[in-house]
């Protein structure tokens, strides 16, 4: 069997995935003004006001809106910003992270 052609497989285990992306997701509240919300998201998710008012009114009717996906650790950072951001005013506005399917 001198001419057996062995072929290598790659363990599955082995192989490098693609980090993950994690959502940062903006919660209602009913009490950060709309405007806040709105300047906040073009400050550090740097959204057009188009952009920004959109996203915003999604969470206000729906309760929550995707704002943008990252790589784990600029996500938790932005969304910490963002709410600390809130925070500094007395508002209790939230985003929150989670990882991509
Ligand atoms: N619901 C707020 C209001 O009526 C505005 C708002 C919108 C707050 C979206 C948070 O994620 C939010 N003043």
């Amino acid at each position: 069997m001198a001419d057996t052609v062995t072929t290598p497989r790659v363990s599955p285990a082995l192989k490098t995935e693609r980090p993950r992306l994690h959502k940062v997701i903006l919660l209602n509240d009913d009490y950060t003004p709309r405007e806040f919300v709105v300047t906040v998201l073009k400050r550090v998710f740097r959204m057009s006001e188009d952009q920004a008012y959109k996203v915003m009114m999604t969470a206000h009717r729906r309760g929550a809106c995707v704002v943008s996906v990252y790589p784990r650790d600029v996500a938790e950072t932005k969304a910490t910003e963002a709410t600390e951001a809130g925070r500094a005013k007395g508002y209790p506005l939230q985003f929150t992270t989670e990882p991509e399917e």
